[in-house]
């Protein structure tokens, strides 16, 4: 599996349509995914999987480069519902489709049903022409990240939950990784992000900035329960070892916030369908390790005022080859995700070196 910060043919995202999940009829996230994708697209070719009810207004909305496919969905979580690519010895790409449960399942998971959200990945695998491996065990994009050169991110919380492969120990699942993504090293967090709704997803938490490099999710008030999290966090990763037996250098992103839900955009929610319901006064799960790299450009989430230049300033100096381009994602993290968690991106195949 190739790292994120590796080539990219472009990125796959869907269209937020339900009401439960976002607010007024989803027409603000609607403008914050259309911001996204035009700051993606000016890297890289963007696909936006739509509904047939919704395919006119996100054709009108979304700047005329990126293309739309009419898909049907639960909801808009590509990176989660999407396919994994890999990319094969001879350079060819592939991809896995996971099994997908709503994040836990008929009595843990967000929303019931989910059935058009688990064909996502097959449906884009077939538009783009990738052979399939669908794999025999659940898991969403957002709760791995790796380095492309052996090292897979996760953590406990989401991987080991009762709600994901009840049967599945800690090493068959490293087996399986390492059967289905090509993974030779797995480093184990302990908690994702504090109330985080998908239990856990290191995407929210910590990522790979290049191999033996990792930017973490970081909190220096003692009497916020973020700040035991991220130092189990910080801990581990400083005891830990990559695929090539390298320690890792790990560099933190400032928590905004923290940041709450307001009794208006409680109101503006649907409650029917949504199987957690969301209310006035809870804590959001904001972090700006949610960020997405495409070619040549990082496109993170503006959340506060207060940290967002010290947020900006961090990638700007961990990423210095690319552009630092931020977008108000105040509305994609009230649906309970961010940047990363709404795309999903095609390696690039590799070229094969011919022998003379
Ligand atoms: O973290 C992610 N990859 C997805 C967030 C999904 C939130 C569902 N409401």
């Amino acid at each position: 599996m190739p790292a994120e910060f590796e080539p990219h043919a472009g990125t796959w995202m869907l269209w937020p349509e339900r009401s439960d999940t976002w607010r007024l009829g989803a027409q603000p996230a609607q403008y914050a995914f259309t911001a996204v994708a035009a700051a993606i697209v000016a890297a890289e070719p963007v696909s936006v999987g739509v509904s047939a009810r919704q395919f006119a207004n996100a054709r009108a909305l979304l700047p005329p480069e990126v293309r739309v496919v009419e898909l049907s969905s639960n909801d808009a979580w590509m990176r989660d519902v999407g396919p994994t690519f890999l990319v094969d010895a001879r350079g060819r790409r592939r991809g896995v489709d996971w099994i997908f449960n709503a994040w836990g399942g008929v009595d843990a998971g967000l929303y019931f049903p989910w059935d058009r959200d688990d064909q996502v990945a097959a449906k884009v695998l077939q538009i783009e022409g990738c052979p399939r491996y669908r794999a025999p065990f659940v898991l969403e994009g957002g709760a791995i990240h790796v380095d492309g050169q052996g090292t897979l991110l996760t953590t406990e919380e989401c991987l080991l939950n009762p709600n994901r492969n009840p049967g599945l120990s800690r090493s068959a699942l490293e087996s399986l990784l390492q059967r289905y993504l090509g993974i030779q090293q797995v480093i184990w967090l302990g908690a994702g992000v504090f109330h985080d709704e998908t239990d856990g997803h290191v995407d929210n938490l910590c990522c790979f900035v290049r191999p033996g490099e990792v930017v973490l999710h970081w909190c220096d008030d003692r009497a916020d329960p973020q700040y035991e999290i991220s130092r189990d966090a910080l801990e581990r990763l400083r005891s830990a070892r990559d695929a090539r037996g390298r320690p890792l250098l790990v560099h933190r992103l400032p928590q905004p916030g923290p940041l709450y839900m307001t009794a208006a955009e409680a109101a503006g929610l649907d409650a029917a369908g949504a199987a957690r319901p969301r209310r006035a006064g809870d804590r959001l799960a904001a972090s700006y390790v949610n960020f997405y790299i495409a070619n040549g450009r990082v496109v993170m989430p503006l959340l506060d005022p207060h940290t967002d230049r010290r947020a900006r300033a961090t990638l700007a100096r961990l990423l210095p080859r690319h552009e630092i381009v931020g977008v108000p994602a105040r509305e994609i993290l009230l649906g309970g995700g961010n940047i990363h968690c709404i795309t999903q991106q095609v390696p690039r195949p590799r070229r094969r070196v011919m022998k003379a």
